[in-house]
């Protein structure tokens, strides 16, 4: 029986991801790095790999909304670039559903540190593909990665922005799909969820996002997390990363041993940051390696190697 045969549509209850009967769900999955470079991890043969044998149940596709790593984002390219993204996104949805895994439609905000710089794409974005993928029950909607601010006057990309943002995203949403689960960045680079759980968004089946990368983010930003769950907030970790925050540096895996025993004691999904070959700690796949499917242990890096043992734990 597939994860999505077990669970079908998820809803939110309480602080937690369930199935429609109220069972909590824990999700645990795979990031792509940007779509727009890494496209090639998504395809059927290394799909069913990632399934079977690295135990993964869901797979998040991050769609950069503006210019990263020398290349356009949605936001700021041209329109048979947005349909290029759109086409690509369409086809891994169904090929998740083929295999009976969910699937994370991520709006990556990053260098455009407000989301409100781009609601108008955004939107344009969801009424398109929300309109495309109705059918399908697997998908979850992401809104806006991380929201953060502005490097160089420092102005901090507030809760009160975000929820202006996303008032204007999820009515969008709901009125193509009504039922669907969508999760929403917090204020700095999506750490501030204590910070969401005081005013929350008023909607249905909303879920709130808390990133963590272990050799940068500890007792602090875990302390955040309790004060989240402890207001009832139901928390998706849609990215963590083993090592440095700038996905880099070296694995701290004292630090991630703390982090998941936190979030699996609490039945938080997780998803690790990156699947590609880049050089750099987050990468899964080993830089020399240049399959895109049938993966051996020796084209996993050492994070694709620890994210085998994270995936596969109960
Ligand atoms: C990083 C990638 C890196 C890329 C950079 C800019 O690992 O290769 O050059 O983005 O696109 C995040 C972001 C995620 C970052 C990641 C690591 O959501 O896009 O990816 N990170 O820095 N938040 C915290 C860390």
């Amino acid at each position: 029986m597939t994860v999505f045969e077990k669970y079908g549509a998820l809803k939110v209850t309480g602080k937690n991801l369930t199935d429609s009967q109220g069972n909590i769900v824990q999700l645990k999955g795979i990031s792509t790095h940007n779509i727009a470079i890494y496209s090639e991890y998504i395809n059927e043969t290394a799909l069913k790999q990632y399934v079977d044998e690295y135990k993964v149940s869901i797979m998040r596709l991050a769609m950069y909304s503006a210019f990263a790593d020398d290349v356009k984002g949605y936001a700021d390219s041209d329109d048979e670039h947005r349909q290029e993204l759109e086409n690509y996104i369409a086809d891994a949805v169904e090929m998740c559903n083929k295999l009976g895994i969910y699937c994370m439609v991520d709006w990556h905000i990053l260098f455009d540190y407000d989301p409100n710089m781009h609601t108008d794409m955004a939107i344009r974005f969801f009424r398109n593909i929300v309109t495309r993928l109705k059918d399908y029950d697997n998908v979850i909607y992401e809104i806006c990665n991380e929201p953060n601010m502005n490097l160089e006057t420092q102005e901090k990309t507030s809760w009160e922005m975000i929820k202006n943002y996303a008032n204007q995203v999820i009515p969008v949403i709901r009125e193509i799909k009504k039922n669907c689960v969508i999760i929403v960045g917090t204020p700095i680079w999506s750490q501030d969820v204590d910070v969401a759980s005081e005013s929350p968004l008023e909607y249905e089946d909303i879920m709130y996002t808390l990133h963590f990368y272990a050799a940068s983010h500890t007792d602090r930003i875990r302390d955040k997390l309790k004060v989240a769950l402890n207001n009832n907030l139901p928390v998706f970790v849609t990215e963590f990363g083993v090592g440095h925050a700038d996905g880099n540096g070296t694995i701290d895996e004292e630090q991630t041993e703390i982090w998941l025993k936190l979030i699996n004691e609490n039945k938080i999904s997780h998803i690790i940051w990156n699947l590609s070959n880049k050089n750099e700690t987050s990468s899964i796949i080993a830089p020399d390696c240049e399959k895109y499917y049938n993966f051996t242990d020796d084209d996993l890096s050492a994070c694709g190697k620890y994210m085998k043992s994270i995936m596969g734990r109960e």
